[in-house]
């Protein structure tokens, strides 16, 4: 059960957040107006499943900034501060760290440290487990340095690798029960064989980062292949307008930490 979350509001130098455009064939720069008002939107849909938000201000330094699941990666107990690949996203770790104080004590949160990488897109958390996507923004010393943090808490993790694009949980999502929505590729990761696997159509593979918060999925809006898929397994679900952050590569999950 998920009681809290930490949020940021988008900057207006979100228009030069970094993309690949791996959701869009049309590269077009998000409408700052419009961020705003989807991400106001996206925390009262977190406030009425029962998180209590805390929404930082916004910071023009760091155009992503906004994608608060990158720099951190919180659980029951502990804390990690990553250290994102980019430069550009590389000093939002410093800015986490206070709010993350709010909430852990200090000696347990702790941090990867460089040369290690890691981005909190590339984790995800099944119960005590944690994959790790070994990607362009994660390499195999920051999810060795994330493994023995993790494994000193009573938490397991291991490592997947993602060869399909940015983070990990743009290929492959758990919700509840077993089930996981997954790519083609990822269906075959010897890792998630023991999962209920549902493949989501290439057409809608931003849809794959749908969110499973206290019962309810946010599912993005207009992808009504994955939204069935997710409703027939018996979720009850929400559809979220991302439109302007899914222009720089964000999604659901990008934009909070959980805990
Ligand atoms: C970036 O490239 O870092 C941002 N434009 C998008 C980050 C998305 N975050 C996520 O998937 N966890």
């Amino acid at each position: 059960m998920f009681t809290k979350a930490i949020t940021k509001k988008p900057c207006r130098a979100l228009i030069d957040g970094i993309s690949t455009a791996q959701f869009t064939d049309t590269p077009e720069s998000p409408d700052y107006d419009l961020a705003v008002k989807q991400h106001d939107k996206y925390i009262r849909i977190l406030e009425s499943l029962g998180l209590e938000v805390l929404d930082l201000p916004s910071d023009e330094r760091f155009p992503d900034s906004c994608f608060t699941e990158d720099p951190a990666v919180v659980m029951e107990g502990l804390a990690v501060v990553t250290n994102p690949a980019r430069d550009s996203r590389n000093g939002e770790k410093a800015e986490i760290e206070p709010a993350l104080k709010k909430f852990y004590p200090e000696d347990r949160i702790f941090h990867i440290e460089a040369p290690g990488t890691m981005e909190g897109g590339d984790v995800m958390q099944v119960g005590r487990h944690f994959y790790v996507g070994q990607s362009g923004r994660t390499n195999a010393e920051g999810a060795r340095q994330f493994n023995d943090i993790v494994t000193g808490a009573g938490y397991t993790s291991e490592t997947v690798p993602v060869t399909e694009g940015l983070h990990l949980k743009d290929f492959v999502i758990y919700l509840d029960n077993h089930d996981l929505l997954v790519t083609e590729t990822m269906d075959k990761v010897p890792a998630f064989r023991d999962f209920n696997r549902y493949i989501i159509p290439e057409d809608e593979l931003y849809a794959i980062n749908s969110l499973y918060i206290n019962g309810t999925v946010l599912v993005p809006a207009g992808y009504p292949k994955t939204l069935k898929i997710i409703q027939d397994l018996g979720y009850p679900t929400i559809t979220v307008d991302t439109s302007e952050f899914r222009k720089i590569d964000g999604s659901l999950t990008c934009l909070s930490l959980r805990f």
